[in-house]
């Protein structure tokens, strides 16, 4: 597949603008809020790309409000992207993977009609073995748009299906910024020589079903039998030729999703044993992944409810995550309600 799937050299702000054109109550203040989270980006890739050199690789000596231990590289990319959108006025609030409660607009700012929730560094535990790691983010409009004070608890607690806009940046080979603004899913890749996203594939779809799977099978065992059941499934061997399926996990959901996303199949992190809801995080990590997979037309499910649809009571709050093909998340579900009756 060429890296460059269209003949239009199309800017990501160039984008912006004749998306805001589908919105005729866009008041430009969402594409000045777009420019400065790219500028965020593109500060934390540059770091990334220079992590080894700068020093700045290994753990700090704090944990974050989950106990984990952070990377000065989370720590570096929670600043960046709070002093990238803190002035520009777009935001009422803010809310971080690395930030125990909400993070204010400072008083001496204007306070805008957006709401920006995002994990600064996603796949952290990779930053040491130059794996893919990234930024997810997920825009939302206040609740009440006239409103010009500080944003509230309530503004940034939203279900998915809310969402204006969400995307991550991938930190891998080429540095890609994957988006959807409820109009499909663009790709955007930077090209530093010009200092720009250039739009590099569009409208992306997910195939209908895959050959892929993706889980930390480490944890099997911890897995309810019905789960169990559906792995060893997928690696069965079928008289069609459709299975066994191939696994690949990279440890990092922006990239596993991001493979997900181009070639089909299903990524999850199950609840088990020791994690009743899972992993993953809801606000800043499954709303905005759910999104783009239904945008490209697939499905995000957590095994029983669509992510998008799971009415959130903390910013922190995990939830088990099925998302990928709709015919692979279909069968999914089969299995999870006891129905499954192959016999292969
Ligand atoms: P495990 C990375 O630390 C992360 O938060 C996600 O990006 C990734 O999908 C998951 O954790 C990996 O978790 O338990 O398989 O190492």
């Amino acid at each position: 597949m060429p890296i460059i799937s269209t003949n239009r050299l199309i800017t990501i702000e160039r984008h912006i603008a004749s998306e805001e054109q589908l919105h005729p109550e866009a008041t430009g203040e969402y594409s000045g809020l777009l420019r400065d989270l790219t500028l965020a980006l593109r500060l934390i890739a540059r770091d990334v790309r220079r992590a080894g050199l700068n020093d700045i690789l290994g753990f700090t000596d704090t944990t974050n409000v989950h106990g984990e231990t952070v990377k000065k590289l989370d720590d570096y990319a929670n600043d960046v992207i709070f002093r990238a959108m803190d002035h520009g006025g777009h935001l009422c609030v803010m809310a971080s993977e690395e930030s125990y409660g909400l993070i204010h607009i400072p008083s001496r700012y204007k306070k805008g009609k957006y709401v920006l929730v995002f994990d600064p560094l996603d796949g952290s535990s990779n930053i040491d073995v130059n794996a893919t790691i990234g930024t997810i983010f997920s825009i939302y409009r206040r609740l009440e748009p006239n409103d010009t004070s500080d944003g509230s608890l309530t503004d940034v607690l939203q279900p998915g299906y809310k969402q204006v806009a969400a995307g991550y940046a991938s930190y891998g080979s080429a540095m890609n910024l994957v988006y959807t603004s409820g109009n499909g899913v663009d790709v955007f890749t930077y090209d530093q020589t010009i200092g720009e996203f250039l739009l590099t594939r569009e409208k992306v779809t997910i195939p209908q079903r895959g050959k892929i799977y993706s889980i930390n099978e480490g944890n099997y065992n911890r897995w309810e039998p019905r789960l169990r059941q559906y792995i060893d499934y997928l690696k069965t061997p079928s008289d069609d030729g459709l299975r066994p399926y191939s696994l690949r996990y990279i440890g990092t959901a922006i990239a596993d999703v991001h493979r997900t996303l181009y070639y089909g199949g299903i990524f999850m992190y199950p609840a088990d044993s020791l994690s009743p809801k899972g992993k993953l995080r809801l606000m800043y990590e499954l709303n905005p992944l759910s999104m783009l997979i239904e945008q490209a037309g697939g499905r995000a499910t957590d095994g029983t409810r669509r992510i998008m649809d799971i009415m959130p009571t903390d910013i922190h709050e995990r939830a088990p995550v099925f998302m990928g093909s709709q015919d692979d998340v279909l069968d999914l579900e089969t299995f999870l309600r006891g129905e499954h009756t192959s016999q292969q």
